[in-house]
């Protein structure tokens, strides 16, 4: 059977390609879940892939990811830096989580220099742009 991986996103990461270019790259998010999808085929995973502006509906997704994921990449977008309810979710997620982000949170604002998620996750990535999906994919397969 294959396993599954949700990769999940948070708020605003749907305008990805759409505005500020110069931080977060050209490609939109449905370029993204294309080569995730494809990246994912060639290495035998499964993917759920969603994205969502609101905070429980995201925390939803991760509970629901308890009974059918293997996995979990998630960027959690500026929840990463304020959720604590992110946090007790994925706690109660039993296998390993994976933080992506597209930015270096560490050369930009100080208050993007503390994630809550990263008190959870096995592996983040940061600043490698839209390829950080791709890697943590790898670190799955
Ligand atoms: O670098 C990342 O992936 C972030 O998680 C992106 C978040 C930011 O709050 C985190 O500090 C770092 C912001 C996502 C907003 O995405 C946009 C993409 C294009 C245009 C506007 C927003």
């Amino acid at each position: 059977m294959s396993k599954t991986i949700y990769v999940l996103n948070g708020p605003n990461l749907n305008l990805l390609g759409k505005r500020q270019p110069e931080i977060y790259g050209s490609e939109t998010l449905a370029d993204v879940e294309q080569k995730v999808r494809a990246r994912a085929a060639s290495l035998g995973l499964e993917i759920e892939f969603f994205q969502s502006n609101h905070e429980g509906a995201i925390i939803d997704k991760i509970h629901e990811a308890r009974e059918k994921a293997q996995g979990i990449i998630i960027n959690p977008a500026a929840y990463t830096h304020t959720s604590v309810a992110i946090l007790d979710a994925l706690n109660a997620f039993e296998a390993p989580v994976v933080e992506v982000h597209i930015s270096n949170v560490h050369k930009r604002e100080a208050f993007r220099h503390h994630s809550y998620v990263s008190l959870r996750a096995e592996a983040v990535i940061a600043g490698m742009g839209t390829l950080g999906y791709q890697v943590a994919l790898e670190y799955f397969a």
